[in-house]
C-alpha cells in the first residue's frame, strides 16, 4: 500500500482547528493517517495578504486511486467551507487547501493533476513540514531525499516559525 503525503494550508478562521478537522476527515475518508508534522506559521507566498498561514503535512496509507483521493480532498475543501480556488495561478485567502504532494513513488501527469506537486521543492512552507515526517523519502522525479531539498530552503526558514501546541 503506498504512503501518500498531503500538504495542508489555511489562512482564515481558527487555523489550528481547520488543520485538525482536515486531518480527522482525511483519516476517515482517505486512509489511515500515519504521520503528522508540526504546524508551521508562514508568510503568504506568491500573493499579498494580511493573513498568515498555518501549514502542515500528513502521511496517509491508502488503497484509494489517486483520482479518488483528489475527488475526496476537493470535497473536503468544500465541506470545510472553502469558497474560492486559485484562477490562472492567482492565489487567494482560504479556510483550507489540501494538496497531493506525493503518491508513493508514482509520477502522475494528468491534465488536472501533477504528482509530485511540481512546485513543492521550491516552497519552504511545503518542504519543512514534509521533511519533518518523510526526511528519507526520495523525490520520484528529482531524486535525492526530501531532507536534501528542504535543506536548500533553510534560508527561507527564518520566516517560518514552528508553532507549538500541546
Ligand atoms: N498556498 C498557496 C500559495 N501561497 N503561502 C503559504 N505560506 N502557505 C500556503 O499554503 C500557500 C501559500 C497556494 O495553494
Ligand atoms: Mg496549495
Ligand atoms: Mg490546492
Amino acid at each position: 500500500m503506498p504512503t501518500i503525503y498531503l500538504g495542508l494550508g489555511t489562512n482564515l478562521g481558527n487555523k489550528e482547528e481547520n488543520l485538525r478537522t482536515a486531518v480527522g476527515l482525511i483519516n476517515e475518508k482517505i486512509g489511515k493517517v500515519v504521520s503528522l508534522s508540526s504546524f508551521y506559521e508562514t508568510a503568504p507566498w506568491g500573493f499579498e495578504s494580511e493573513h498568515l498561514f498555518l501549514n502542515a503535512a500528513v502521511g496517509v496509507d491508502t488503497e484509494m486511486e489517486v483520482c479518488d483521493v483528489l475527488k475526496r480532498t476537493q470535497e473536503m475543501e468544500r465541506e470545510l467551507g472553502r469558497k474560492s480556488k486559485s484562477v490562472d495561478g492567482v492565489y487567494s485567502d482560504r479556510l483550507i487547501d489540501i494538496d497531493i504532494l506525493l503518491y508513493g513513488n508514482r509520477i502522475i501527469t494528468e491534465p488536472n493533476l501533477l504528482v509530485p506537486h511540481p512546485l513543492m521543492t521550491e516552497r519552504a512552507f511545503v518542504m519543512l513540514p514534509l521533511a519533518e515526517i518523510a526526511s528519507d523519502v526520495v523525490h520520484p522525479v528529482l531524486g535525492k531525499t526530501l531532507a536534501h531539498w528542504a535543506e536548500l530552503l533553510k534560508d527561507e526558514a527564518t520566516e517560518i516559525k514552528k508553532k507549538e501546541f500541546d
